[in-house]
């Protein structure tokens, strides 16, 4: 049983736990072999912005949807006010957008990062592009990744290319409205095998500080060398105030992005962790947008992510109950055993009641994924959708 004061932390930090969906989450994605086409999956905006609402209505934390521009609103700006009105039906906000600078032939050298200024200048007009369309769309995040690198010793420049991100980014971040941030996610490797431009959080952290004030680093859980300490590098970027977000999900061996917390539940409860102690220690709220980026190739997609917001949530409330004041104690102390045990103890706490409670509270259903399957909307849109989901050899995602 929980402390009052045990019950309060968890249910405080409940009541401000939001987590964004994946727009491409919902769609039918594979692995470089094949895709497997699920029937129900979704393909056009009003489909997944359908499936992101009702995941909502069952978990209640997940208000907005992130979007990949060229994925979502194949058409830039003219698609922005139907993609408004749908959100509304749904009953979401739009959340971060997504550029894609990746897809193109014209970026197999690059896009900001590309010897070809010619070509750099396009993928600096995307960005500019969907910098406009996350300002129509009243989004506050613009969250870049980039595919750039190259796959052998010798063929590309890394000083030209690093010299030519810092500009294209900087030029971006000049057409940010005030209230817009520019968040910029780094991976080691894939789909480029040899370098990638920006490949980790110190050269995100470079980049950022070098675009402008408005720029932030995003830490994809999913983006590091195994043996990656990642709860230090977000450590580090909370203490320099340069930590904007996360694309969370799960991994066994690189950027497999399953599901939350099936693999390494303690990895995610430890940067959650490092989150609480330092909002304790400091008083100040971390300004920080979560976000799920997984690509659901086998499990119901509608399930996954019905899971995957279930799973965040108890990891969220299993490290509000770290007892910050006696941890701190025994840090200072070198109480190292002591110490340790208030993270175990508290991530081997059972939230789940806590939970259940707390979700009936606020008009939520305590089991969101057996109020799902009940409810009866993954039986109605795999008959809506199935005939034409077979029967495409669509793009991806
Ligand atoms: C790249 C990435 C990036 C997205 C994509 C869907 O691996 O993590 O955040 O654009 O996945
Ligand atoms: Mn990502």
């Amino acid at each position: 049983m929980f402390t009052t004061q045990q019950t309060d932390a968890v249910i405080g930090a409940l009541g401000k736990f939001e987590i964004e969906l994946p727009s491409w989450g919902f769609a039918n994605t594979g692995t470089r072999f094949v895709k497997f086409l699920q029937p129900a999956a979704a393909t056009s905006i009003d489909e997944k912005l359908s499936d992101a609402g009702e995941v909502h209505r069952h978990t209640g934390v997940c208000p907005r949807v992130a979007l990949h521009v060229l994925w979502d609103l194949p058409n830039g700006a003219s698609g922005v006010e139907a993609v408004q009105h749908l959100a509304g039906l749904a009953g979401l906000r739009i959340g971060s957008i997504h550029p894609n600078t990746f897809q193109e032939q014209c970026y197999k050298h690059g896009s900001l990062g590309n010897p070809d200024p010619a070509i750099r200048k396009l993928a600096l007009d995307h960005l500019l592009a969907s910098i406009d369309i996350g300002q129509r769309l009243g989004s506050r995040d613009l969250s870049l990744w980039f595919a750039d690198g190259s796959n052998y010793p010798g063929t590309q420049n890394l000083r030209h290319r690093r010299q030519w991100f810092e500009e294209g980014l900087r030029a971006a971040h000049q057409a940010l409205h005030k209230d817009q941030r520019m968040l910029i996610e780094y991976k080691p490797f894939e789909p480029a095998f040899y370098h990638t431009d920006i490949a980790d959080w110190g050269m995100a952290l470079w980049f950022a500080k070098a675009a402008g004030p408005n720029a932030r680093v995003l830490v994809d859980t999913g983006h590091h060398y195994q043996a990656q300490n990642i709860e230090q590098i977000v450590s580090w970027l909370l203490d320099l105030d340069m930590l904007g977000g996360f694309h969370l999900n799960d991994r066994r061996y690189a950027d497999d992005d399953l599901t939350l917390g099936s693999i390494d539940p303690y990895q995610v409860f430890r940067i959650f962790h490092e989150i609480l102690h330092f909002e304790w220690e400091t008083g100040r709220r971390a300004d920080i947008a979560y976000t799920i980026d997984q690509s659901h190739n086998l499990k119901g997609k509608m399930e996954a992510m019905i899971q995957t917001v279930t799973m965040a949530l108890q990891l969220y409330a299993k490290a509000a109950l770290v007892d910050h004041e006696r941890l701190a104690e025994f840090q200072n102390q070198c109480e190292l055993v002591d110490a340790e045990r208030c993270l175990q103890d508290a991530f081997s706490s059972d939230v789940r009641p806590v939970i259940r409670e707390w979700a009936e509270s606020k008009g939520s259903p305590a089991d969101p994924l057996e109020e799902f399957r009940r409810s009866g909307y993954l039986e109605r849109i795999t008959a809506e959708r199935s005939e034409k989901n077979l029967a495409i050899a669509g793009s991806y995602a």
